[in-house]
Order: C-alpha cells, then sequence, then structure tokens
C-alpha cells in the first residue's frame, strides 16, 4: 500500500470514503506531522500527534475540545460571525473517539481546514498589533473555562528550573559526545541560569499566578485572512496552565526576530523594537487581568523564552536530535546560537522594551 493510500484510509476513519480527496503535507512544525485533505467540498487538516512526546493523547484531545467548545460559546455571545473561521473545529472518529489509533500504534485527529487562511513567519507592527489582541483575547476568553484546570500535555513544559535541570543531565551523560566543542555555550547557559528561574522562585512567593495559556504563541500560530484581519490561533497541543510571560515572550522571541529561528547568518538576527512595541500594544489592550508582578515581568518573559528555547535546541543537541525534527546534522547546534543571537540583542535593549511596556501600561 503506497503512503498516500494509508493517509486515506485513515481519513476514511472519519469522514464517508470518497475518490474525490487529495492529501498533501503541510506546515513546519517541528513535533508532529501535518497534511492538507481536500475531500468532495470540504478541506481539513489530517495531523499525526507525535505521542513520544505527547504521551496522553486522549487527556490532549479533550483539553483541545474543551478549549475549542468554550471559545466558540464565547464569540458566539459575542454574536460573532462566521465562527467555523475563528476556531479550530475537530471532527470525531467514526468510533466515537477524538482520535484514531492506528495499528501501528500511531495517533491521528482530523480538524476542518479554516477557509482562506495564511500565516507568516516575517509580520510587521502593524498585524503584531493584532497578534496582540489576538493573543489577550485568547487568554481572556479562557479565564472562566468551567470543569477545573487543563491536563499538564507536557508536565514541567515551560518550567525553567526543571529544563536547566534536563540540561545538566544531558551535560553529565554527553550521549553524543558533542559536551568538548561546546563548552562556550554551556557556560553562557550555567551563567544566566539563576538569573531566569525568576518566575519559579515568585509562584512559590505566590506573586506570579499561573492561568490558562497557550504555550506555543508562535508568530504562525495565528491565521490571518485575505484582508489581514486575525481569523483565529492555532495549534492548541500546549494550551495549559502557565505563566503569562510565556505566551508574551514566545510570540517575541519569534515574530519580533529580525532573522530566522535558525539562521545561520547571525549578523541578520536582532530583537526588532517596532514589531515588540506593536505586539505589547494589543496584548495590554486587552489582558486588563495582568497583576503587577506579572507586568513587570513581560520584557522579561522575551528574554525567558529565547533563553529557554536555547536551552532545549541545545539540550536535544547534546542528546544526539532525538526531539525536534532535523534537516540537517546540526541544526539543533544552529539553532541553539541563532537564539543566543537574539538573546543577547534582547539584552542590549532590555531597557528599552521595559519602558515600551511601562508606557503603554500607564
Ligand atoms: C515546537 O511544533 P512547533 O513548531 O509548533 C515546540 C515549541 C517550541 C518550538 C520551537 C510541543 O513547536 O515548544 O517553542 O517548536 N513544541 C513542543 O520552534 O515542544
Ligand atoms: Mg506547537
Amino acid at each position: 500500500m503506497s503512503e498516500i493510500d494509508r493517509l486515506k484510509d485513515i481519513v476514511f476513519q472519519f469522514i464517508p470514503e470518497t475518490n474525490d480527496i487529495e492529501i498533501k503535507p503541510l506546515g513546519a512544525g517541528h513535533i508532529n506531522d501535518s497534511f492538507k485533505v481536500s475531500a468532495d467540498d470540504k478541506e481539513f487538516v489530517l495531523q499525526r500527534i507525535n505521542h513520544g512526546i505527547f504521551k496522553n493523547v486522549p487527556e490532549l484531545q479533550n483539553n483541545i475540545l474543551r478549549v475549542t467548545t468554550h471559545i466558540r460559546q464565547k464569540l458566539d455571545e459575542k454574536g460573532e460571525t462566521e465562527i467555523n473561521r475563528k476556531v479550530l473545529t475537530l471532527v470525531p472518529a467514526k468510533s466515537g473517539d477524538w482520535f484514531y489509533k492506528d495499528l501501528s500504534g500511531n495517533y491521528w485527529r482530523l480538524m476542518y481546514f479554516i477557509a482562506g487562511s495564511k500565516s507568516y513567519d516575517n509580520i510587521n507592527p502593524q498585524l503584531a498589533y493584532r497578534a496582540g489582541l489576538a493573543f489577550g483575547d485568547f487568554q481572556k476568553m479562557l479565564a472562566d473555562l468551567p470543569g477545573g484546570p487543563l491536563f499538564e500535555t507536557i508536565p514541567h513544559f515551560h518550567d525553567m528550573e526543571s529544563r536547566l535541570e534536563d540540561f545538566r543531565k544531558s551535560v553529565k551523560a554527553d550521549a553524543a559526545k558533542r559536551v568538548a566543542e561546546t563548552g562556550e555555550i554551556i557556560k553562557e547557559i550555567e551563567d544566566r541560569a539563576e538569573e531566569f528561574c525568576l518566575p519559579e522562585r515568585l509562584h512559590r512567593e505566590g506573586k506570579l499566578p499561573k492561568r490558562t495559556n497557550h504555550c506555543d504563541t508562535k508568530v504562525n500560530n495565528i491565521l490571518f485572512d485575505e484582508n489581514d484581519n486575525v481569523l483565529c490561533v492555532v495549534d492548541l497541543d500546549t494550551v495549559m496552565p502557565g505563566y503569562v510571560l510565556s505566551d508574551f515572550g514566545d510570540f517575541i522571541r519569534t515574530g519580533a526576530n529580525t532573522g530566522d529561528e535558525d539562521d545561520k547568518d547571525l549578523a541578520r538576527v536582532s530583537v526588532d523594537l517596532d514589531i515588540f512595541e506593536g505586539y505589547a500594544k494589543g496584548y495590554l489592550e486587552k489582558a486588563t487581568f495582568l497583576n503587577e508582578t506579572e507586568l513587570d515581568n513581560l520584557a522579561f518573559g522575551a528574554k525567558l523564552l529565547t533563553y529557554m528555547q536555547m536551552v532545549r535546541f541545545f539540550t536535544d543537541y547534546l542528546d544526539g536530535d532525538t526531539y525536534y525534527k532535523t534537516e540537517y546534522p546540526g541544526h539543533n547546534l544552529v539553532r541553539t546560537k541563532a537564539q543566543f543571537k537574539l538573546l543577547r540583542s534582547m539584552e542590549e535593549n532590555f531597557d528599552k522594551m521595559r519602558a515600551i511596556v511601562s508606557k503603554l501600561r500607564s
């Protein structure tokens, strides 16, 4: 059986069989595999969920169901039109589950493709402002999610103390024999370790709360329509309790980088303060629920998520590239260095980032 026939068989676990079907690879996620499916007059996204990383797929899908159901209801109450373009819609499998497990043990899900949507890897301050409104609104809509906290789809996901523990274990194990050649990076990480464990300390002191966060607010996880208006926020695998600094920071890490996440040309990589300002403005207009500690540390969140991503890419490099998909040998080291360059640019511009947030919140 060809790969495509296998994929068709999987799609038919969710929708009625048809000969009028086309399946193509979609997007550039680092974890799951995605495909665009056109069947009769409908379009879908089929995804193979990486269950090595998301170990409890039923709970994961249940989170997404809870989140999308709640958002749908909020949009409905607001009198929104075209709701199916403004929130993801999962398709149940014929079995009644919200996923399908194939004979090789792979997990799959299907959802509707949002018609006429596009995403960007590079944006401008105006679009950043709209993205800020969108992620602020997302957190706001989920603030009263019924049914208690969401399941933690990846335990300790954005917990810097835990990420550093993993990093130190990997240095010790040196599985891929890459420690000797990367001593300089290890030192740069250790030099900043204490500074970046601040959120966990603030949380223990009761000053920094956990709220329902997206936890993967990459710029390309926002869908825009033909006129560059935001349609909706996608990639809901990691929606779970976390610090708002994560969501603020991960957008800046990706959307306000003048270069690419894995740029080999480090001269291209720096923080764009106009995009930072655009996003902060939009976000603060919606996120009216933040406390003083959260507001004081938003700019820090940008540095934190960049540092965290540097540590995560580098840990995976030391482990021999077992977590992230890579396109070439050494890709994770290239990513590490690009994140480190971005971090240094943010360190140089930290006072300016803080001043922007202060100006906008007053
Ligand atoms: C992964 O698969 P993708 O690209 O949406 C990762 C994020 C990282 C990101 C780095 C579950 O997201 O946490 O920030 O790569 N997702 C998971 O680009 O680890
Ligand atoms: Mg993701």
